[in-house]
């Protein structure tokens, strides 16, 4: 095996040590053995440092026509597309996740690059008449200043790539600390941008942990807007933390999303369905399909054929193409969906499969746990009200549309949903009464596009949105400006009423 690559910060251009000269290893979760890279373990000198680079770089780029901003992201696009194999596999050592996921979250990253590019072109304001006769007015978007970017391990360049890139098509430029598992990923995809031209100091990367590199970007002065994606829980302490400085925060945290399926049903398509939402990416979305509603008349047979699927999947590393189902990303977080599984049992739910750890053989060194299925699960348990964050399906069996829907809505969570059914007048309903940012009607919890908004309600976020053109809501000030070309002093409406 090679030696493992040292990675350093970047920061204005330049790849530096940090600070205090420590670093960090990831390791590959598929074989803890082999050290997937080193990082550098930064703390605030690093992150003071990284955040002035992008005050100086903004006057620059601010300035910059935006279709220009856009061109170093199509160029961007085809460097990345011409990479893709290599970073796909890179990914997959990082994280875990089938080659096949890690394409697919490679695309994700292009599809935001091209679709980025284009708002170059676009960023749209309003033109509206005026009160007065001789004015004319209108509303433009203003780049924010400086973001601070927070991500997490589980789409080590999508989540990334939704980021960064509206916030520099609006103007903005950025520190980004990604996630200490797959700092990798993150690398990647800034290669390809500088590599298109983007000029130094517009991307800074610290790698590093939450309390000694995270804590001082969200409290930094001169950084105008976070963006967070992880935990619930952290998503709590960083508002906390940024609350004194004013800056704006956009959180995108947990999920307990929920399929139901009715008595009417395809339970074919239903049944692809969930096996791809709850056990894809091995459950580690926030949009996995945890919790399975089923309604009373299909529910054994549902249950059984939903075991079946979970039983047959081929967990392993995700660089073997026979894989279906990855390891999960470490072995803190492995601890932790045993844990959840132990509680489900205490709890009174029947495990029907899965429940542990796989060892031996080619799981001798990863952290792999068994697909898991629960039944019989009430929806006060534990296992049906917080996020779990891995392979573990929890069913609840209802006897109608409308206890459904109030099941599927009775969490702290409210990202994404799906319905199953044949009745378009129970999914039109569906659509209107689950309270998520996502619904679907006839596919799983999973597989949002970027240009549609994503993000939920409720503890899952607060109010703001990523991707689409509301993304660009959170890294641009609206700026209303108005001419006057009559020639003379007109007073507004409001100061010359009758
Ligand atoms: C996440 O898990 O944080 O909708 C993002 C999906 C993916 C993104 C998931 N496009 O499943």
């Amino acid at each position: 095996m090679s030696e493992p690559r040292v990675y350093h910060n970047l920061i204005g251009g330049e790849w530096v040590a940090s600070a205090s000269g420590k670093t960090f290893e990831s390791r590959n979760p598929a074989d803890s053995r082999e050290v997937v890279g080193i990082f550098q373990d930064s703390s605030a000198d690093d992150i003071n440092a990284a955040v002035a680079a992008a005050r100086t770089a903004y006057p620059t780029w601010r300035l910059m026509p935006a279709p220009k901003r856009g061109e170093i992201m199509f160029r961007a696009a085809q460097l990345l597309r011409d990479r893709k194999e290599q970073y796909s596999r890179e990914m997959t050592r990082e994280m875990g996740k089938v080659l096949s996921e890690t394409g697919g979250d490679l695309v994700e990253a292009l599809d935001m690059l091209y679709f980025c590019g284009g708002e170059g072109r676009r960023l749209h304001g309003q033109t509206t008449p005026s009160e007065l006769p001789n004015k004319w007015q209108l509303s433009i978007r203003q780049p924010v200043g400086v973001c601070g970017l927070i991500t997490p391990w589980n789409f080590p360049m999508a989540i990334p790539s939704w980021k960064m890139l509206p916030a520099l098509i609006c103007g903005n430029t950025l520190v980004i600390k990604p996630a200490e598992d797959t700092p990798a990923s993150t690398y990647n995809l800034v290669q390809c941008l500088i590599d298109a031209g983007l000029p130094p100091g517009v991307v800074n990367i610290v790698t590093g942990y939450g309390p000694s590199a995270g804590q001082p970007l969200v409290e930094h002065l001169d950084v105008n807007i976070i963006s967070f994606t992880g935990s619930t829980a952290t998503g709590r302490r960083v508002t906390e933390l940024a609350a004194p400085t004013m800056k704006r925060v956009s959180l995108e945290l947990g999920g307990k999303n929920p399929m139901i399926v009715l008595d009417d049903a395809d339970l074919e398509l239903a049944l692809e369905g969930v096996t791809w939402g709850a056990f894809g990416t091995t459950g580690q979305r926030c949009t996995a399909t945890s919790r399975l509603i089923v309604q009373r008349g299909i529910a054994q047979e549902f249950t059984h054929r939903v075991v079946e699927r979970a039983q047959g999947l081929r967990v392993g590393n995700g660089l073997d193409t026979d894989a279906q189902v990855g390891p999960i990303i470490n072995q803190r977080q492995m601890e932790r969906v045993l844990n959840y599984i132990e509680i489900g049992q205490q709890e009174g739910a029947r495990l029907l499969c899965g429940g542990q750890r796989l060892t031996g053989g080619a799981h001798a060194h990863g952290w792999f746990i068994a697909p898991t299925v629960f039944a019989d699960v009430r929806p006060q348990m534990r296992i049906a009200q917080e996020e779990i964050f891995g392979p573990v399906l929890s069913i609840l069996t209802v006897d109608s549309f409308e206890q459904a829907i109030t099941v599927a809505n009775d969490v702290q969570y409210g990202l994404s949903s799906s319905i199953y059914t044949r009745d378009v007048n129970k999914a039109y309903q569906a659509m209107r009464d689950l309270y998520t940012g996502i619904v679907y009607v006839n596919a799983p919890t999973i597989g949002a596009e970027i240009h549609l908004p994503f993000g939920g309600t409720k503890a899952t976020g607060n109010g703001h949105r990523e991707a689409g053109q509301q993304a660009l809501d959170l890294f641009s000030e609206w700026k209303s400006i108005y001419v006057d070309y009559s020639g003379g002093l007109q007073r507004a409406q409001i100061d010359n009423a009758e």
